[in-house]
């Protein structure tokens, strides 16, 4: 049976980029649900509808665990999806504990970047409090990246300047470390490193999470009965279309490009 990956969008192939390289030997399908698309400035509510119709269209075709690979719908939905399925669910939360460790002792703060739903939520203001023990942790919306994500727009002179006038009130030297909280975040980790200062950790959860997804389906015996094989939906529809098809794996090979973000 296959994997199932989800996502608002592209993002979530952040994550899916590294479950490839520690379960190469699984299939997958990745649920990208481009019609509703960006999902962290909409309502609770009905990002909530979304990710249930999704989720259950993903449950249809037969999937042995599912990944919500989005920091926004994990925020909202997690816990009660794991109450409607019976496969195992994962989802993805900004790496705060280990940015915060990072930064402890060397008398930096966090910057936490993600969808203003995910640092809205109630998820995220708790896991906060728990940890943040020094008042470090800072954190910034950036909604204008996922736009330009689903543009495939990937060049530092368009990124660049957004990055800039977002942070322009920021002191960049206080930060130790800078936490990607959107999975639609690490496509832009080069632009990130031209304006960060060098030191600067940049971590996100992605090989948490596709560790977790092995050690969790390792336990089940759930693992190796499949090639890699990926098949793409889109709000509910077969992407079908070769050019979408050679745009969707181009993205994977990219973030081959993309490695030194550690958590
Ligand atoms: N990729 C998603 C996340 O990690 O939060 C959200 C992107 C969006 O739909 N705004």
């Amino acid at each position: 049976m296959r994997i199932g990956f989800f996502d608002s969008g592209i993002g979530g192939m952040t994550v899916l980029h590294q479950a490839l390289k520690y379960l190469p030997n699984d299939d997958y399908i990745y649920y990208a649900d481009t019609l509703h698309v960006p999902y962290g400035e909409k309502t609770k509510k009905e990002v909530r509808e979304y990710i249930f119709n999704a989720v259950d269209f993903m449950a249809e075709q037969g999937i042995k665990a599912l990944v919500i690979a989005c920091n926004t719908a994990t925020s909202i939905a997690v816990d009660d999806l794991r109450k409607k399925y019976n496969f195992p669910i994962l989802g993805i939360e900004p790496a705060v504990k280990p940015a915060v460790q990072l930064c402890e002792g060397k008398r930096k703060k966090v910057l936490v970047l993600a969808t203003n739903l995910t640092l809205r939520e109630e998820k995220f203001q708790n896991l906060v409090k728990s940890i943040d023990h020094h008042d470090i942790v800072e954190s910034l919306p950036l909604p204008g990246l996922v736009q330009f994500a689903e543009d495939f727009e990937f060049r530092d002179e368009k990124v660049v300047p957004y990055l800039k006038e977002k942070l322009s009130s920021f002191d960049l030297k206080q930060y130790g470390t800078i936490v990607l909280g959107c999975t639609h975040f690490p496509y832009f980790e080069n632009s990130f490193k031209r304006i960060f200062p060098e030191e600067v950790d940049i971590i996100s959860g992605g090989i948490g999470t596709a560790k977790n997804l092995k050690r969790i389906l390792e336990a089940r015996n759930q693992i190796n009965d499949g090639a890699g094989d990926i098949l793409f939906f889109k709000s509910g529809y077969k992407v079908k279309d070769k050019e979408t098809l050679s745009i969707y794996k181009k993205l994977l090979v990219m973030l081959d490009g993309i490695s030194s973000l550690t958590v």
